[in-house]
Formats: C-alpha cells, sequence, structure tokens
C-alpha cells in the first residue's frame, strides 16, 4: 500500500477489511455538505492524523505476522490491517468530497488526490465482503511464506534452498525438479487469488475506477491513460540492449546443454537461467562469461573467504551510506531486524525494509546468506530504510518516494557503485582488474539489471488484464506464458498442469504488491548513478564510478530523498539530475561497451524468438 502506507515492507498484508464503524473512531473527519477550502485543510490533517496510526498498528501486526506464521497471529495481522485499510477507504470517499471545491492550495489538493486513488488493496465497502478479503490476503502471504516442495526421499526444500539448486545445478533434470517443485505449491492460491481480484475489483469501482489496475496507474503524476505508453517508450528503447543478451546467452546454453533443450532460434526454457522466475541471470555467469577475459574476482568467495556473517554484510552497507553522509543506522535496527532464517519457525523471507513508527524505528527481514546477490539486496534495502528515514520530517502524505520507481531504485543505484575499485578501499580484494575486466563488470551487472527488464514488465502487464477481466482464471496460466515468451523470450521446460497458477509461485503476486515499480527503478537507478558520479566529480567511464565517500553526491542524493512525495516525480527527478523524464539512455549509455562486444559475437547468429 504504497502511497497512502508509510512501510515500505512489501509485505503489509495487501488486504484490507473492514468492519468500519466510523462511530468509534474518535478521528474521522466531520462530514459537510458544503465543503470549504478550510473544511478541506482540517479534513486532511485529521486524515492523516488517524492513518498515521491506524498504519502504525497494522504495520506492527505485519511485522509480527511474517516473523513468526502461527493461525493467531494471521488473524490479528488481518484485523489491524481490516481497520487502517477501511480508514484508507473511507477518507477515499471523504476526500472525493472536495472535488469541486475552489481556491484549495496546492498541498491540500495534491494529497486530496493521494488520499483518492493511493490504495494499493482497496475495500467494497460491504462489511462481510471486507472480512473475506482481509482474510484472504493474510492467508495467501503466510501460504507463500511457509511454502515447500518435499522430494521422493523425504526432503522437504523451501524457496531459498530450492533457490540455491537453481542457482547452482547445471543438471538439467535436477533444475526442472526444482523448478517444477516450486510451482506446486502455487496452485491452492488461486482461488484465493481470483476472488481477492474480485473484491479489490468491486472497492476500485466504489471509489470511482474501471479496475483495480486502473487505479494503480493513476499514482504517477501524469494521466493515468498516459502511463502504459510511457513504460512502452522505455521498453522500446532498451528491447535492442535485452534482446543482444538473450542471444548471446541462448547460444552458450545450448553449447552448454545442446540445441535440442536449446533450440538456437527459439524461446529458452526458463528452468536453465539461474533463477527461480528467470528474472535475474547472474548466477550463469561461468557459463556466458566473455572467454577473453579471466575472471578478476568473485565476491561470493571472497565474502566467504573473509568469514563474513549476514550482520558483516549488513554492516558493510551502512559503511556506504555513511561515506555519503548519511547518519547510522539506530541501535534498534540492530537488535530489532531480522537478518537470518530461524531454524524454528515459519516466516516470510522474502526480503523487506521497514519503517515501523516513520520516525527511527527501520528494520529489514530477510534471510541473508553469504554471496554477492545478497550483499546487493542488502544495498537494496538499506535504500529503503535510509528513504524512509530522510522524508521521516514530511507530512503522512508525504513519508512516501516521488513515484514507487523512486524507493526501488535508490538501493540499486548505490549497489553499482560496488565496483572493485570500491571493494579493494574496503579492503575485499587485492588487485583491481584494469581496463579488461571492464567486460566481466558489464556482464555481470546485465545479467542482473538488463535480463531483469522483461520480467520488471510483464508482471504487471498480466495483472493490469487480470484486473481488467480479460482473462478468466481459467486464462491466467496460458496468458502468463504468453507474456514471457512476448517479452523475455523464455518458456516454460515442460507442459503446464491444468491446475497451474505460476504467476502465483513469484511472491508479489499473492503478497499483492506492484511491480511495475521494479522496471522504473531499472531504468532510473542508472540515471541516479550518472548523475551522482558527476556531482561526485568522476571523470571515467560510469560503470567504473563509485561514488563511495562521496559526500556531495550524499547531500544532493539526501535533498531528494527528503523531498518524499511532496512534489511531482518530475520535480524530483529534476532536482537530481536536471531531468524531468525517465530516461533510458542512461542505462543504455552504460551497457554500450558490452552491447558492441555482444553485437560482435552475436555476428552470424540467428537472434530473437
Ligand atoms: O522484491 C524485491 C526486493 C524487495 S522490494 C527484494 N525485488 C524484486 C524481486 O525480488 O522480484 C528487488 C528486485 C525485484
Ligand atoms: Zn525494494
Amino acid at each position: 500500500m504504497p502511497e497512502v502506507n508509510k512501510s515500505w515492507s512489501i509485505l503489509v498484508l495487501p488486504l484490507a477489511l473492514f468492519a468500519c464503524n466510523p462511530t468509534a473512531e474518535v478521528n474521522t473527519p466531520t462530514v459537510d455538505n458544503n465543503p470549504t477550502a478550510k473544511a478541506a485543510v482540517e479534513f486532511v490533517a485529521q486524515a492523516e492524523e488517524r492513518l498515521s496510526r491506524s498504519g502504525q498498528e497494522a504495520e506492527r501486526m505485519a511485522w509480527v505476522y511474517s516473523n513468526f506464521i502461527t493461525a493467531d497471529t494471521e488473524m490479528l495481522a488481518a484485523m489491524a490491517n481490516e481497520k487502517h485499510t477501511a480508514a484508507q477507504v473511507e477518507l477515499a470517499v471523504g476526500a472525493a468530497r472536495f472535488n469541486h471545491v475552489r481556491g484549495l492550495d496546492d498541498n491540500t489538493r495534491r494529497k486530496l488526490g493521494m488520499l483518492r486513488s493511493g490504495i494499493v488493496m482497496p475495500a467494497p465497502s460491504d462489511a462481510v465482503k471486507t472480512a473475506e478479503q482481509s482474510e484472504i490476503g493474510a492467508k495467501m502471504s503466510g501460504m507463500y511464506g511457509k511454502g515447500e516442495y518435499c522430494y521422493a526421499d523425504g526432503d522437504c526444500l523451501d524457496l531459498g534452498r530450492l533457490s540455491d539448486i537453481m542457482a547452482e545445478s547445471r543438471d538439467p533434470a535436477a533444475l526442472l525438479e526444482a523448478w517444477n517443485g516450486w510451482r506446486t505449491t502455487a496452485p491452492p492460491l488461486k482461488s484465493l487469488y481470483s476472488r481477492q481480484v474480485e473484491l479489490a475489483n468491486e472497492g476500485a469501482a466504489e471509489l470511482g475506477f474501471p479496475d483495480l489496475g486502473a487505479m494503480w496507474r493513476s499514482s504517477y503524476d501524469m494521466p493515468p491513460e498516459d502511463f502504459p505508453g510511457e513504460l512502452d517508450r522505455l521498453w522500446d528503447e532498451v528491447k535492442p540492449l535485452y534482446d543482444a543478451l538473450h542471444c548471446h546467452v541462448r547460444a552458450r546454453l545450448g553449447e552448454q546443454y545442446g540445441t535440442d533443450l536449446v533450440p538456437q532460434n527459439g524461446l529458452i526454457p526458463a528452468h536453465l537461467l539461474g533463477n527461480m522466475w528467470a528474472q535475474d541471470w547472474s548466477n550463469i555467469y561461468p557459463l556466458v562469461a566473455p572467454e577473453e577475459t579471466v575472471s578478476a574476482y568473485d565476491l561470493s568467495a571472497i565474502l566467504r573467504e573473509r568469514g563474513f556473517d549476514a550482520i558483516d554484510m549488513v554492516k558493510a552497507g551502512e559503511i556506504f551510506f555513511s561515506s555519503l553522509g548519511f547518519e547510522k543506522l539506530p541501535k534498534t535496527f540492530w537488535e530489532r531486524s531480522l537478518f537470518v532464517k530461524p531454524e524454528d519457525r515459519d516466516v516470510v523471507c522474502h526480503a523487506s525494509a521497514w519503517d515501523v513508527d516513520e520516525n527511527e524505528d527501520l528494520r529489514i527481514k530477510m534471510c541473508i546468506k553469504v554471496n554477492a546477490e545478497d550483499f546487493k539486496t542488502i544495498h537494496h534495502e538499506l535504500g529503503h530504510n535510509y528513504y524512509q528515514r530522510a522524508y521521516n520530517q514530511e507530512s503522512y502524505l508525504y513519508r512516501t518516494s516521488a513515484n514507487d520507481g523512486f524507493h526501488e531504485a535508490v538501493g540499486d543505484t548505490i549497489a553499482l557503485s560496488i565496483t572493485p575499485e570500491y571493494l579493494q578501499q574496503i579492503g575485499l580484494l587485492e588487485n583491481v582488474p584494469d581496463a579488461s575486466g571492464d567486460l566481466e563488470l558489464l556482464m555481470k551487472r546485465a545479467l542482473e539489471g538488463v535480463a531483469f527488464l522483461p520480467f520488471g514488465l510483464l508482471v504487471d502487464q498480466w495483472r493490469w488484464k487480470v484486473f481488467a477481466g480479460e482473462t478468466s482464471p481459467g486464462g491466467y496460466n496460458e496468458l502468463w506464458w504468453q507474456l514471457r515468451e512476448k517479452y523475455q523470450g523464455v518458456t516454460a521446460p515442460n507442459e503446464r498442469p491444468p491446475d497451474a497458477f505460476d504467476p502465483g509461485a513469484k511472491y508479489h503476486v499473492p503478497a499483492n504488491t506492484p511491480y511495475t515499480r521494479y522496471f522504473l527503478a531499472r531504468i532510473l537507478q542508472f540515471q541516479f548513478h550518472r548523475s551522482l558520479c558527476e556531482i561526485a566529480g568522476d571523470e571515467g567511464p560510469v560503470h567504473r564510478c563509485s561514488i563511495y565517500g562521496s559526500q556531495q553526491a550524499g547531500q544532493r542524493l539526501n535533498a531528494m530523498l527528503e523531498m518524499g512525495r511532496r512534489e511531482p516525480w518530475p520535480e524530483e527527478l529534476e532536482a537530481l539530475t536536471g531531468q524531468r523524464e525517465m530516461d533510458a539512455t542512461a542505462i543504455l549509455d552504460y551497457f554500450a561497451p558490452l552491447k558492441t562486444w555482444l553485437d560482435e559475437q552475436n555476428q552470424g547468429r540467428q537472434c530473437g524468438w
């Protein structure tokens, strides 16, 4: 619930149920049939106060639930979330009364708009339905968190262990079983999900939106009908880079696994790309590495050799932010965060960052493994936490990012500064490779960031069609694979069972977390990085730039983060980068040397699918 939800925990129960008893709420703004600008200001102030309270309560319950998944915590979390959503819905309706009031100041108008449209999971006002919706959301969250697949020998593996197989195994049969195994956890979610869609759409309709997708698209400071075109524009710009990477990777996988398994003019089977969802390909780097490079460093191996544990990795992330001038994380961060998967209970392991009291009670929740991927994810999560702290002086509705892509981009921007030179500076690497090492760095980055682009786009392309009723539950899975094929050029490695619900095997679908934000973040992070490097006075190639230690870069970044959601995002983007548009040239320029190399490699190959 990003816009009007304080935490950036992506878990926060998507649902809300209602039980709305307005008279019980001390702070329910007064209804006035002839609203004035002054009444609007008061309404907004009271709304902010009420949402802040119900939001914090829901946040604490969600924290406890996702750290201790039990039947009781599920119910408690659903109840708190219900109360918060009921408040959101009631205030959205209330805000609409001021639509035609004249003489509103800019802040009040902006905040009324946020109240009307910024609910990620609106609930219908019917009490029974809203109760049902809340229970469904809580239940799905717990089911995903507890998911596991049991092998014939009785060994049951959770997502973390199945993901290790996807990352490390080169045996197609083992990969296939792990891939299919995880997807056996999703069919029980399907009917819950389709019911959730019905109920949320009903909630969106009550608030005046055609469906929930239209509501989500209305949070980008532009006419919602223009937003899909904006995404198409960006995707068209980056697609040639993705296609070049796809072509090279497919050729190398053909060499590894044979061209029967990996046909050289078609789709790549999704289980061979090193990741459960084929969204990040960095784990197959050794298979696709440029032959002319000698691997200069393997960060996962270094972290292990140096005896790093989860906390050491997070401390390293904190040191980076401190070097930019950000204050150290509070003591409570270290006391209250979850860093390691507990042995004795079920938790939601999907990484998230929390801001429990909208002030200083920052936390992360992550089942950290000592490897390069999690080192990057730690920086991602800390980016959320530092953003949350930077905007905590703003009023409630502005305590979030300029748009949701900004929130996802901050930590990823910092992660681009984890260069070999930086690793040397912090004592993790002895020798910095010369320019001949650039290809290795760029290939590793592309396997993360470029490979991700179409996946980042397609999850909500699927959801928007589902919300719009363009497919019935019977067609969910087929539509999913159509989009996977169209955008990513990957295919299901075997026929899907009739009850398959493969989108449900991706966290953000049962958790109802919008996904376009990650696509936007991939574009924005390179824009931010380019500008911060300039501000830091770095004159070298942008892929070798690390802003580590640059107080100037830190100040400029902080100046944007502090604004929260106060200004429309183009203003905030301009404050940091001088640009008012999301601009794919930054990512394209960054990878230009790799693109040249890929194009050479791909000569004579038949690319595309
Ligand atoms: O969900 C996340 C973060 C938390 S906001 C770990 N990410 C997406 C994913 O895992 O699918 C980061 C990259 C994309
Ligand atoms: Zn995130």
